[in-house]
């Protein structure tokens, strides 16, 4: 199949599931061409991927550059140049609204495709229902050949915020073993805990949704009882914030802010235990990815969190805002290394479930379903 995949290209969520399904669909055999305004952070070179940035071209008029409509223009020359048979997006604003268009201009010239639009988060759960935003959403959304959602937390959200009359299919996010798991990376475990302290590690974008000062409050905590060091991966508007509060506990010495990383699987080979407080999570891929590095989660019992984190078996799971209790369940799990690697171990197995081989085949039997209604309909 020759496939269009738009997605956002930075290391957000979305974007990441994007790029890795993008890739894995290339080494089966498909063409895939991604759509967006940067590479994909994750993209590399296959000779079955085409990447087409999308150009904004500015003019002093223009207080707010419509990408939109430069979106949908590249979409439409692509899927006409390339002969592509359908689109896939990924996060709905502006994505299932630019597919939606470059379909409806495409059926003039009998060259259209249907597309996919994968349901990812906040595109549902708050700023897709904002009324900035809502009717083009729902309208999008509803236009779609297929929906999908990465977590049936976020299907039954999707359905609780908006008037979808269509079918939602819960494909849940996946993970490449090849890529996250567990290595020996002890030399460099020594380098930044070199007198064996406990590793924990939190990824995000430091946005607000993240509740990115829990992490701290948990780790002052949990520092107290065992010798522990944190790592911040990412970065974004709540970093400073985070970092004055460390500054304001004493603790600065053994948390280290590591920035955006493209390496994720190095680190998390040396963490011993991940953190995500988050307020929703519609999923939480970062945590499924440190699940199939061998590392337990702390999280919270929101959104599509119960769906990968099983409470007392993979980690645990606290109310938002339950610093006690996620520092009081983050020491139960580190305090020995016999129940560290029990708690290891489940999580390993349980990432299983989500591998990118169990999970890739489900997009290509919808992709497969989504043809032959469209090409019978027309
Ligand atoms: O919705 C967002 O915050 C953006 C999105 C992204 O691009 O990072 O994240 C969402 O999609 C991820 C991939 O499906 C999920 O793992 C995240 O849980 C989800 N974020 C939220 O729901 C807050």
């Amino acid at each position: 199949m020759k496939i269009g995949i738009v997605c956002y290209p930075t290391f957000g969520g979305s974007g990441v599931l994007a790029t890795e399904l993008g890739m894995a669909l290339s080494e089966k055999g498909h063409e895939v061409h991604f759509i967006s305004y940067q590479q994909p952070v994750r993209l590399h070179f296959h000779p079955n991927i085409y990447y087409h940035e999308v150009t904004v071209q500015n003019y002093p008029l223009f207080d707010f550059p419509p990408y939109e409509t430069a979106l949908t223009s590249t979409l439409v020359q692509v899927i006409t140049n390339h002969h592509l048979d359908l689109l896939h997006v990924h996060y709905a604003i502006p994505h299932a609204s630019a597919a939606y268009f470059a379909r409806q201009i495409l059926k003039k010239s009998r060259r259209d495709v249907p597309y996919i639009t994968t349901l990812h988060g906040t595109d549902i759960t708050l700023v897709g229902r904002d009324q900035t935003y809502a009717p083009v959403v729902t309208f999008s959304i509803n236009e779609s050949d297929a929906i999908t959602a990465v977590s049936q937390n976020l299907k039954d959200e999707t359905y609780r915020h908006f008037l979808i009359q269509k079918d939602i299919q819960v494909i849940h996010n996946f993970v490449d073993p090849s890529k996250f798991h567990q290595s020996d990376k002890e030399h460099f475990k020594k380098m930044l805990a070199p007198n064996g302290e406990r590793i924990l590690a939190h990824v995000s974008n430091f946005r607000k949704v993240k509740r990115v000062e829990d992490v701290i409050f948990v780790f002052e905590k949990l520092h107290k009882e065992i010798p522990s060091k944190l790592l911040m991966i990412g970065d974004g508007p709540e970093r400073q914030n985070a970092e004055e509060i460390c500054r304001s506990l004493g603790i600065c010495s053994d948390i280290r802010f590591l920035g955006k990383q493209e390496q994720m699987e190095e680190i998390l080979s040396i963490t011993d235990l991940f953190v995500l407080p988050s307020q929703y999570e519609s999923f939480g891929l970062s945590a499924l990815e440190a699940m199939a590095c061998g590392v337990p989660v702390i999280s919270t019992n929101v959104g599509g969190l119960p769906e990968i984190n099983v409470d007392g078996i993979t980690g645990f799971l606290n109310d938002v805002g339950d610093i006690d209790g996620m520092a009081k369940n983050a020491v139960e799990i580190l305090r020995t290394d016999a129940t560290l690697q029990l708690f290891k171990d489940a999580a390993l197995t349980h990432a299983k479930k989500f591998e990118k081989s169990r999970i890739i085949p489900q997009y290509e039997a919808l992709y497969e379903n989504v043809l032959r209604g469209y090409h019978a309909l027309t």
